[in-house]
């Protein structure tokens, strides 16, 4: 059994609120910061039995996380067992795809952030309340670094990503826990938590029930984004119109339609009722006895952003159990106006939020960003990058399959419609790790 009073609530369920700010520090004087960590920060930190019902949520949720010099900073040497993670994510950004860190956030260069702390709330007075609160209260003892305002979209966009995409379908249900939706993954805890059943490596014993937090600022082209899916419609003549074959390729590049509808099971046209049904719009395998699952790309494309995040039946069971993320990020940045429209150009930034939880990086978020969305010849030889976050360091991307008249016709990106703005390695502690580690 979870003990889910000590687990922090944005691993397992996400804080889910429409506003988030996520508020990156550096620590002036742990001897300080150890104390208000003790009394006041661990008070805020949100459960995930507090979040599991709305009469005990708070105004604004919190959590917390320490990137590897942080735990340093506060004099915490213990060998978590996760390279990645050690290193930092700047380290890590060549195995990543990025083009170098000329895109990067200057303040993620290095390692100089030794924390984050993430406020979601339903508004914004009460995050900068929450804010001036804990600024108040930690007084000179951390350095605010950097801060990245988050946000749902506004009115029936909420809920979607820029790309104007339903996002947080599809999560990994955790084995003991909860029961699954009909397709939904299932995961040993211990993909997740540090030291629970499944977690195979070795972990200092306050690190159980903690878990590794990826955060990626990822901005989004979304101007161009669209202007390719205009210039490049499917076509098949009679059946689709010039519009449907453009929202057909976005779909088929995704895997999904705007409204969450997998193309596996609906492959030509949107259909708006299964993508809002949760007991139907997960239940699929790419597998179909009327044709062939190695070869088949009519109805979801090899290199489909949700194909290769999680390739189903392509890879069986065993294989895919281990490469499971927890994903609670957030749209950031306005809406698109009309003058980046008319112009197909994006002015202002604006993007995801990224946040991964897992118990290990390397095969977690890092095995999913390079083993599989950037690596062409997965899940099969050909197949090209992920057209959504593949990324080959800034070379052109080619990819197949997109066009279900001819599989074989390779499509070139035009530009990376997702640039890689940075971030860090984070590790989300449980409430107790805190009162008897960190805060000691
Ligand atoms: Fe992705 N998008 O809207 O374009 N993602 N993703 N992602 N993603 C998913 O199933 C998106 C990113 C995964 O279980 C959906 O919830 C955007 C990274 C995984 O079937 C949509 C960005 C990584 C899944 C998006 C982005 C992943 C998934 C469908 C960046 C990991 C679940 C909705 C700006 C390295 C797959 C849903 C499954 C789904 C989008 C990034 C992984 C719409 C905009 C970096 C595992």
């Amino acid at each position: 059994n979870l003990n889910i009073d000590d687990i922090q609530g944005d691993v397992l369920i996400g804080m889910k609120k429409n506003k988030e700010l996520f508020y990156f520090f550096s620590i002036a004087n742990a001897r300080v910061f150890k104390r208000k960590l003790a009394t006041d920060i661990l008070l805020l930190i949100t459960t995930t039995t507090q979040l599991l019902s709305v009469s005990t949520q708070p105004l604004t949720a919190h959590t917390i996380a320490f990137s590897q010099t942080g735990l340093k900073t506060l004099g915490v040497t213990d060998d978590l067992g996760d390279p990645a993670y050690a290193g930092g994510q700047f380290a890590d950004l060549g195995n990543l795809g990025d083009p170098g860190s000329t895109n990067w956030v200057p303040e993620f260069k290095g390692t100089n952030i030794h924390g984050v702390l993430l406020f979601a709330s339903d508004t914004e007075h009460n995050i900068h309340a929450a804010v001036a609160h804990l600024d108040a209260v930690l007084g000179n003892c951390v350095t605010k670094v950097y801060t990245l305002d988050g946000a749902a979209r506004p009115g029936k966009e909420a809920g979607h990503e820029h790309f104007g995409f339903l996002d947080g379908i599809s999560n990994p249900a955790v084995k003991g826990y909860e029961s699954p939706v009909p397709g939904q993954a299932v995961v040993e805890p211990g993909t997740l938590l540090l030291g629970e059943t499944g977690d195979t490596v070795k972990r200092p014993a306050w690190a159980k029930n903690g878990s590794f937090l990826v955060f990626r600022q990822l901005k989004q082209l979304v101007p161009e984004f669209n202007k390719f899916l205009t210039d490049n419609p499917i076509v098949k003549p009679g059946v689709l119109t010039p519009q449907q074959g453009s929202d057909l390729l976005g779909a088929r590049m995704m895997g999904r339609w705007k409204s969450g509808a997998p193309v596996d099971l609906a492959p030509l046209f949107d259909d708006p009722a299964l993508g809002a049904d949760p007991t139907r719009n997960n239940n699929f395998t790419f597998v179909h006895p009327d044709v062939a699952l190695a070869t088949d790309q009519t109805r979801c494309p090899f290199s489909a952003h949700i194909r290769k995040t999680r390739p189903r039946a392509d890879l069986g069971t065993p294989e895919e159990a281990v490469h499971h993320i927890m994903r609670a990020g957030t749209p950031y940045g306005p809406e698109v106006s009309d003058h980046e429209a008319a112009t197909h150009t994006t002015s202002t930034e604006r993007g995801l939020a990224f946040v991964a939880y897992q118990s290990n990086i390397s095969n977690g978020f890092h095995f999913l960003q390079k083993a599989w969305a950037d690596n062409a010849n997965f899940v099969h030889a050909g197949t090209g990058v992920d057209p959504i976050i593949g990324a080959l360091a800034g070379a052109q991307r080619v990819v197949s399959g997109l066009d279900p008249t001819d599989p074989t016709k390779t499509l070139t990106l035009t530009t990376d419609f997702i640039v890689s703005r940075g971030g860090e390695y984070f590790f989300a502690p449980s409430l107790s790790a805190i009162s008897g580690t960190l805060a000691v």
